[in-house]
């Protein structure tokens, strides 16, 4: 529908220099499988990123799951139920038994200060996520992963090239992981990596993507194929070059929502946190029904009508999900602070193509 404003819209490499690319691979004929725009992505990324090491991979879930592999991680896993199914999927898939922990409202993050007491002798990883870009408390993460001895794998799905004093969010835990899905501020179509500290465990999540082959002849370990194709590095290095001025949109948008909804009743947003560099991924705001005058569901559904396609990025909680539900940490007295989140949440369109006229439309909805 042509005067539909959507959530998100994908950022695309222009089409000729594309075809271009394109061109080279066929002429190659190297499609996949560590292809030279595989090595110069994964080369270009590091470098952009500022990460020492980086793995490309098919999409967002299989490094989570390939993490926990890696990492041999068992038994059970602190997490939180305010994200994407994949984060939990990606534990269910390696047969660890998930433990939620409630959130910190003013970053919709894992609170560090109820992690501690949802520890136990099975406890072997904290698996947190900087939800929509927004960095976890990583030094308090950090502290009780010591104490305890537990590994720290970052959901940092939403975080490309959030930094936090001018370093970046994904340097942060043992492993980070990224989605470069096509709803993402940079994407590859669908795609994903992994960032880790040393070589080592580079060349070992290489083998692992590649089911776990070292060489023609020796298979280290139990492998998946999760290895990312040339025509996907290809687009993901054009886009590369276009993403700041996509991000540089994207704060725009975020200046325009603000400078609107500020001291709207009932109506909460976050502002830029001090020394962070934000990538503007998701722009939710939080609705009180009471002081609003209408509820989360009626604004979504009146804006649905209209064209206006907001989401209620994080409804349900992953915790009400079927398979997660009758967990003893999925229920509603543990988690407060994330149901209160999940049930008036409403993320409102952000992506770089958005124009004023767009943006108009969306804050008709929240007019003071
Ligand atoms: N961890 C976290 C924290 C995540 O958020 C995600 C993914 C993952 C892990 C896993 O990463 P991946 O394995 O996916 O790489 C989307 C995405 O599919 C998903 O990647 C993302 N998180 C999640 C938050 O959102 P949907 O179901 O909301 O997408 P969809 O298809 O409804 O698209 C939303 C809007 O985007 C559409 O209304 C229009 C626009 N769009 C979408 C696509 C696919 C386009 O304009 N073009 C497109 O091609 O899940």
């Amino acid at each position: 529908m042509n005067n539909q404003i959507t959530v998100t819209s994908p950022l695309l490499p222009d089409l000729a220099e594309f075809t271009a690319l394109l061109q080279e691979i066929w002429n190659s004929k190297w499609i996949t499988n560590n292809g030279s725009f595989h090595r110069q992505l994964e080369k270009e990324l590091a470098a952009y990123l500022k990460v020492p090491y980086i793995s490309l991979f098919t999409n967002g879930t299989l490094p989570l799951i390939t993490a926990l592999q890696a990492l041999r991680i068992t038994g059970e896993v602190i997490t939180t139920p305010y994200s994407f199914v994949a984060t939990t999927h990606s534990l269910w898939w390696n047969g660890i038994k998930p433990v939620f922990v409630d959130v910190d409202p003013s970053t919709c993050g894992i609170d560090p200060t109820k992690i501690e007491a949802a520890i136990t002798p099975k406890t072997t990883a904290i698996m947190p996520v900087h939800c929509y870009g927004k960095p976890c408390d990583v030094k308090a993460i950090q502290e009780i992963a010591d104490k305890y001895g537990l590994k720290v794998i970052y959901d940092a799905a939403h975080a490309f090239g959030v930094e936090v004093d001018g370093e970046s969010i994904l340097n942060a835990g043992d492993l980070s992981t990224l989605s470069f899905h096509a709803t993402k501020v940079y994407n590859t179509i669908e795609g994903g990596a992994m960032v880790m500290h040393d070589e080592k465990t580079k060349q070992r999540i290489d083998y692992l993507k590649n089911f776990g082959f070292a060489n023609e002849v020796t298979v280290v370990a139990p492998g998946i194929n999760s290895k990312m194709d040339e025509m996907r590095a290809a687009y993901g290095l054009l886009n590369l070059r276009q993403v700041d001025a996509a991000i540089d949109a994207r704060r725009k948008v975020a200046s325009a929502y603000r400078e609107a909804l500020r001291g709207l009743e009932g109506v909460t947003f976050f502002d830029d946190m001090p020394g962070v560099r934000h990538n503007y991924s998701y722009f939710p705001v939080f609705i009180d029904a009471k002081r609003f005058g209408k509820t989360r569901d009626q604004l979504y559904f009146e804006m649905k009508a209209a064209n206006v396609l907001g989401r209620r990025y994080f409804y349900p909680l992953i915790s009400e999900f079927s398979t997660y539900r009758s967990l003893p940490s999925a229920t509603r007295e543990n988690l407060p602070n994330a149901h209160r989140l999940a049930e008036t949440v409403l993320c409102l369109p952000m992506h770089h193509d958005l124009t004023d006229h767009d943006i108009a439309r969306v804050l008709t909805f929240f007019k003071k």
